[in-house]
């Protein structure tokens, strides 16, 4: 691993908050490319820290100090990500579902999305059903993306579409899911019109459905 990228995937296992944004700066100064730092640095090391927590090695505490680590240094590398500045190609409403606080993945989909044209209503973490309803009549997207981490928090994604398409929203509206445990058989079973395995994949998923 190219030395730089070692100190930041160093930096969020430690949990370090300075060190991790000043790291993917000099990564950044030094020519390393955005996409580079993103998987290789970072989202190696959030994978290493779950590795941890499963052999009992790391405990809530930690996995909480190197997920702020991690978005001290996605602050640093949000504007790199995000190029475009044109008029938005259409909304998304975005969130974790109900009873899931996971957002670091939510949050790439969002920048993504925003470096795609999309203008983006993020609605955060443990997001209700009835939340979602109101967001999408009050901003009319084209889209609605949902994020879960937990096996436990899933199915709260059908409840959702369920609830959503029971509602006055449009019923034009897309429904896009994902999130580490989520498969593309799972997004078909409960309704959703796609599915998409990284951040990447969501912005590329987002424009063909609104094309
Ligand atoms: Co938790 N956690 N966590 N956690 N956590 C996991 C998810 C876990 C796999 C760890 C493990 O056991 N190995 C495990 C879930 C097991 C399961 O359900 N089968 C777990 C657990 C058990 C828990 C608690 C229950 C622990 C406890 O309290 N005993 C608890 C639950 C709290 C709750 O939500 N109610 C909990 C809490 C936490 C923290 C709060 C401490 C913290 C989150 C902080 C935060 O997000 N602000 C945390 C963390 C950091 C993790 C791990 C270590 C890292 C998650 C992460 O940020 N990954 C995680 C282990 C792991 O993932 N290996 C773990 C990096 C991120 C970039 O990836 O989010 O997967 P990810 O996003 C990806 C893709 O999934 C995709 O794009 C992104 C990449 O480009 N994607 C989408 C995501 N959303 C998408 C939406 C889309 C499309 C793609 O379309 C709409």
């Amino acid at each position: 691993m190219d030395p730089g990228l070692k100190l930041i995937y160093g930096s969020i296992l430690d949990g370090d908050m300075k060190a991790t944004p000043a790291h993917v700066q000099a990564a950044l100064d030094s020519g390393v490319i955005p996409d580079l730092i993103l998987n290789e640095g970072m989202i190696t090391a959030m994978s290493e820290v779950g590795r941890l927590f499963e052999e009992a090695e790391y405990f809530v505490p930690e996995m909480l100090i190197s997920a702020r680590a991690m978005r001290s240094g996605l602050a640093v590398l949000k504007p790199y990500l995000i190029e475009t500045g044109v008029k938005p190609i259409g909304t998304v409403v975005i969130g974790t579902v109900q009873g899931d606080l996971h957002d670091i993945g939510k949050n790439l989909v969002a920048m993504m999305f925003e470096g795609a044209g999309f203008a983006v209503v993020d609605l955060g973490v443990n997001v209700k059903a009835d939340e979602f309803i109101a967001a999408v009549l009050e901003h009319i997207p084209q889209l609605v993306a949902m994020s879960a981490l937990l096996t436990t928090t899933m199915p709260q994604m059908k409840s959702t579409i369920e609830a959503l398409r029971a509602s006055k929203a449009d019923e034009r509206i897309k429904i896009i899911v994902g999130g580490a445990p989520v498969t593309s058989a799972y997004a078909e079973y409960i309704g959703a019109d796609g599915y998409a395995g990284d951040a990447s994949q969501a912005a590329t998923l987002a424009k063909s459905l609104v094309a």
